[in-house]
């Protein structure tokens, strides 16, 4: 079953309403180079199906967990830095700095990225 939600705007990156620079796609996830990049390579990888956060994918559709996370070393095999290494995050809810309520990881790499900050 597919969920949309019509005003979330990854939904929407998803349907081809906004455009996107997408870097990777399959049957159920899609990657796109973040629009305020804050890295060399900084791509978010979504499940097309609407989820709020990486916490409640987590427990209604792991298996688009798996999907996330095998597509974001796709994204980092194709931006080059599958070699180098690269971070992976997921902000969720408000404290966790979440802007857009459809889960996301940032796929961030091709510099030295450093110890995690807040
Ligand atoms: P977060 O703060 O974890 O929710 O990250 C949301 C990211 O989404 C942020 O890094 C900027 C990015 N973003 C917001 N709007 C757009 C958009 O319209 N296109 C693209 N490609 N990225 C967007």
């Amino acid at each position: 079953m597919s969920v949309t939600v019509t005003d979330c705007l990854f939904c929407r990156i998803v349907a081809g309403e906004i455009p996107a620079d997408k870097v990777h796609e399959t049957d159920t996830v899609v990657a796109f180079r973040d629009i305020t990049p804050r890295a060399k390579v900084h791509s978010l990888v979504i499940p097309k199906e609407h989820h709020e956060s990486l916490a409640e994918l987590a427990t209604a559709a792991p298996g688009l967990v798996a999907d996330v996370f095998a597509a974001a070393g796709e994204v980092a095999a194709k931006e080059g830095v599958a070699q180098t290494g690269y971070r992976l995050v997921s902000n969720v809810g408000e404290d966790g700095g979440q802007e857009v309520a459809h889960v996301h990881v940032h796929v961030l790499g091709a510099q030295s990225m450093g110890p995690v900050g807040v």
